[in-house]
Parts: structure tokens; C-alpha cells; sequence
């Protein structure tokens, strides 16, 4: 890790935390690097080189992206995982998941491998998700959300405007 990745992470959970995401993933922001960022309940975890090493059950979830936002599809994924990573100083650590946060740390880890949630629904399914995001694209001109009056003021603890 170096002081650029360090401030590359912290850049992230900001973009994540105003999305409203619970995660996010570097390709997402158009880097290469195989590390991502996920915050669930205020328990905020870096993953760098994450690896599952343990992969147990099956639990099928609603899942959204940030790369394609307002899109939601029901996804299986192992239910358990064990994973393995380098934390945000570059320490190696072991992470075992359940729930949310085993789902959001497969999702996470796809996208290092630029498979998106979509891919895994059934071709109708697929084409509908698909279809969705066209027709909201527009209101996501070049790939940014436009936020309400208001909200950026607020989140930075001004008056609304
Ligand atoms: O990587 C991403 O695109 C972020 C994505 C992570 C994710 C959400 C739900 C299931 C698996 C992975 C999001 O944060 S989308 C935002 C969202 O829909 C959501 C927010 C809080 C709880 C659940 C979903
Ligand atoms: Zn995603």
C-alpha cells in the first residue's frame, strides 16, 4: 500500500457513503487496482487482493449497484465465505461473512473481476434490468447522479439551500 492508495480508499468510502452505498469497488471509479471498500452498520473494512477462501451455503438476496443505479435483481450467492485480504496498511487478515456483508463482499469482489450482479439473472430478467437503466440513463448525465436541492449543503453540515 502507499500513501495514494491510502488516500485512493478514503476518496472511495467518501463517493460510496454519498451514493448511498454500502460498498464499492475500484473499477467502479475507473482504477485498475484489485481493492475495494464496504460499510455496513458503521463498520468500514478495506479489501485489497481479496480472495475467498472458504465458500459455504447458498442464500438468494435483493442486490443494487452503483453502476447501475435504481436496477435491482434477486441474486444467489454462497451464504458464508471466509475471505482473505491486505487491510488498508497493507496487513494481511482473515474476515469470515455472513449475511449482508458476505453478499456485499462477493458483489464487491466481481466487480474486481468485471462481472456485474446482472449477469447472473436469467436472460429475461437480464434484458429487463437492462432495459430499466436505459430508459433512467438520462437522468445520470455522464455517470453522475444529480443531486436534490439541498442535499450536498446538508451533508456538509451547511443550511439547505
Ligand atoms: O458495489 C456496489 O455497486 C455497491 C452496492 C453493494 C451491494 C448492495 C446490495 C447487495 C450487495 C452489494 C450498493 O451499495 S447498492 C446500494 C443499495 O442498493 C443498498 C444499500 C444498502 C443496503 C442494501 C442495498
Ligand atoms: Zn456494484
Amino acid at each position: 500500500m502507499t500513501d495514494e492508495l491510502r488516500r485512493l480508499t478514503d476518496d472511495m468510502f467518501e463517493t460510496m457513503r454519498a451514493a448511498k452505498g454500502i460498498g464499492l469497488a475500484a473499477p467502479q471509479v475507473g482504477r485498475l487496482e484489485r481493492l475495494a471498500v464496504i460499510d455496513i452498520d458503521d463498520n468500514p473494512i478495506v479489501v485489497v487482493n481479496p480472495e475467498i477462501v472458504v465458500s459455504e451455503g447458498s442464500a438468494r438476496g435483493e442486490e443494487g449497484c452503483l453502476s447501475i443505479p435504481e436496477v435491482f435483481g434477486d441474486v444467489d450467492r454462497a451464504a458464508r465465505i471466509t475471505l482473505r485480504a491486505l487491510n488498508r496498511d497493507g496487513e494481511p487478515f482473515e474476515l469470515e461473512a455472513t449475511d449482508l456483508l458476505a453478499r456485499c463482499l462477493q458483489h464487491e469482489i466481481d466487480h474486481l473481476h468485471g462481472k456485474l450482479f446482472i449477469d447472473y439473472l436469467s436472460f429475461l430478467k437480464r434484458r429487463s434490468a437492462l432495459a430499466k437503466w436505459e430508459s433512467l440513463k438520462k437522468d445520470f448525465p455522464q455517470n453522475l447522479r444529480k443531486l436534490p436541492p439541498g442535499e450536498l449543503a446538508g451533508r456538509h453540515g451547511e443550511e439547505a439551500l
